[in-house]
């Protein structure tokens, strides 16, 4: 079993259901949910084009997922909950981000962790602070 924080975001329409309809996907279908953080709201980060706020939050989850299961796992409940955007950091109705998988360091072409951005973003380092382990 590994321990995953996953980075949740959300910016379109009611934000907070589908923060908490992603954990309920996440603990049915990816791994035990062992914490949440609180839910904070966030002006976009290092977006080109004037986007709504973001609701965001961070869990640690354990997971018998190796890493590459896991994050298509993660993308097919993006998919199923309604996200159409494929742009980097367009607006979306759920993204889901791996920032830690134990202690690993992992860099394939589709998924580099420590998620590459997490140590920028005050809103990963603000959630994950309350909840790290
Ligand atoms: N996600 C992005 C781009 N910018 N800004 C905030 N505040 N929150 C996010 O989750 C976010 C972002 C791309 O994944
Ligand atoms: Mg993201
Ligand atoms: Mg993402």
């Amino acid at each position: 079993m590994a321990v995953v924080y996953l980075s949740l975001g959300s910016n379109i329409g009611d934000r907070a259901s589908y923060l908490a309809q992603a954990i309920t996907e996440i603990n049915d279908h990816v791994g035990k949910i062992l914490r949440c953080s609180s839910v904070i709201e966030t002006e976009p980060w290092g977006v080109s084009e004037p986007q709504d706020a973001y609701l965001n939050q961070s869990i640690a989850i354990e997971t018998s997922l190796e890493p590459l299961p896991l994050l298509y796992a993660t993308q097919a409940i993006e998919k199923k909950m309604g996200r159409t955007s494929k742009g980097e950091r367009k607006p979306r109705t759920i993204d889901i981000d791996i920032l830690y998988y134990d202690n690993e360091i992992i860099n394939l072409p589709e998924l580099i962790i420590p998620h590459p951005f997490a140590h920028l973003r005050d809103f990963v380092l603000i959630t994950v602070g309350e909840i790290r382990g």
